[in-house]
């Protein structure tokens, strides 16, 4: 019987089939290509925390991480298609100061610099146990980074952000401010903020040691943080059909024929 079915019908039967969505993110390093200098720590270098640690960070291929040449550069996420939820954990930091290390995030369709910030706290250095993971969830269609609210609270010694352009403490020498620093990793995305406003005789953010904050950005479905995977979307509902196409009883017919697919 099926081969008697018009040509049209098929057709709008396609449309009511599990369509490949993207639930990705892309990201985007903004033009920046400077390699920052790690200083020397009073503390642990953010070197020895990481081999170091009990599963030692190393490259995504277990080759070992060159603090320097590994900068991912990354600046900023935007979410494309679909929510994604994501886990900061916190790795440690050698900080005096109760860091606050957040997510923030704005409409892509905006003015990034007039676009409102949407902030969200997720771990405090000196308050947060170290191991601890925070989850949270970004919107479809919206641009995300990462910031660091230097003593944050009433105490702040000021924000800094994973995207250079909003960071105003080297603005007035025109000096790019890093004071985060991505590492793609075995373990997931690695992060490391330098709490400290740059010093125009120095050149330099404060000790940059970047071990202020530490901590790692996964994707609770395991997926790496970039890569554009195509994971099927739910059929759509019946009352949607409808809408979609005009032969709109005769594909929920078919569709009956054939189980949902549900979402991992
Ligand atoms: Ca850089
Ligand atoms: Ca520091």
């Amino acid at each position: 019987m099926a081969r008697l079915i018009p040509a049209a019908v098929i057709i709008a039967a396609a449309t009511a089939w599990p369509t490949a969505v993207h639930a990705a993110i892309t990201t985007y390093t903004l033009g920046d290509t400077h390699y920052e200098t790690l200083h020397p720590s009073n503390e642990m270098s953010l070197q020895q925390f990481f081999v170091t640690y009990a599963d030692p960070f190393a490259r995504p291929d277990g080759t070992p991480l060159d603090l320097i040449a590994d900068q991912s550069q990354i600046q900023q996420f935007s979410v494309m298609d679909q929510p994604v939820t994501l886990a900061m954990t916190l790795l440690g930091g050698f900080a005096g100061y109760k860091n606050i290390l957040g997510v923030y995030s704005y409409d892509m369709n905006l003015d990034p610099a007039a676009a409102p910030l949407t902030m969200t706290p997720l771990v405090t250095g000196n308050v947060t146990p170290p191991g601890s993971t925070v989850t949270f969830t970004i919107a479809a269609g919206r641009n995300f980074g990462f910031y660091l609210d230097a003593n944050g609270g009433a105490n702040s010694r000021g924000i800094y952000y994973s995207e250079n352009s909003r960071n105003t403490d080297g603005s007035h020498w025109n000096a790019a401010t890093d004071h985060f620093l991505m590492f793609n990793t075995n373990h997931g995305l690695a992060i490391s903020a330098e709490d400290l406003s740059y010093q125009h005789g120095a050149g330099l953010l404060g000790d940059q040691d970047y071990q202020d904050m530490i901590g790692l950005l996964t994707r609770v479905d395991g997926l790496p943080i970039d890569l554009d995977v195509a994971i099927p979307e739910a059929i759509p509902e019946p009352a949607t059909l409808l809408i979609l196409t005009a032969a709109g009883l005769m594909v929920m017919a078919i569709d009956r024929r054939h189980p949902r697919l549900s979402l991992p």
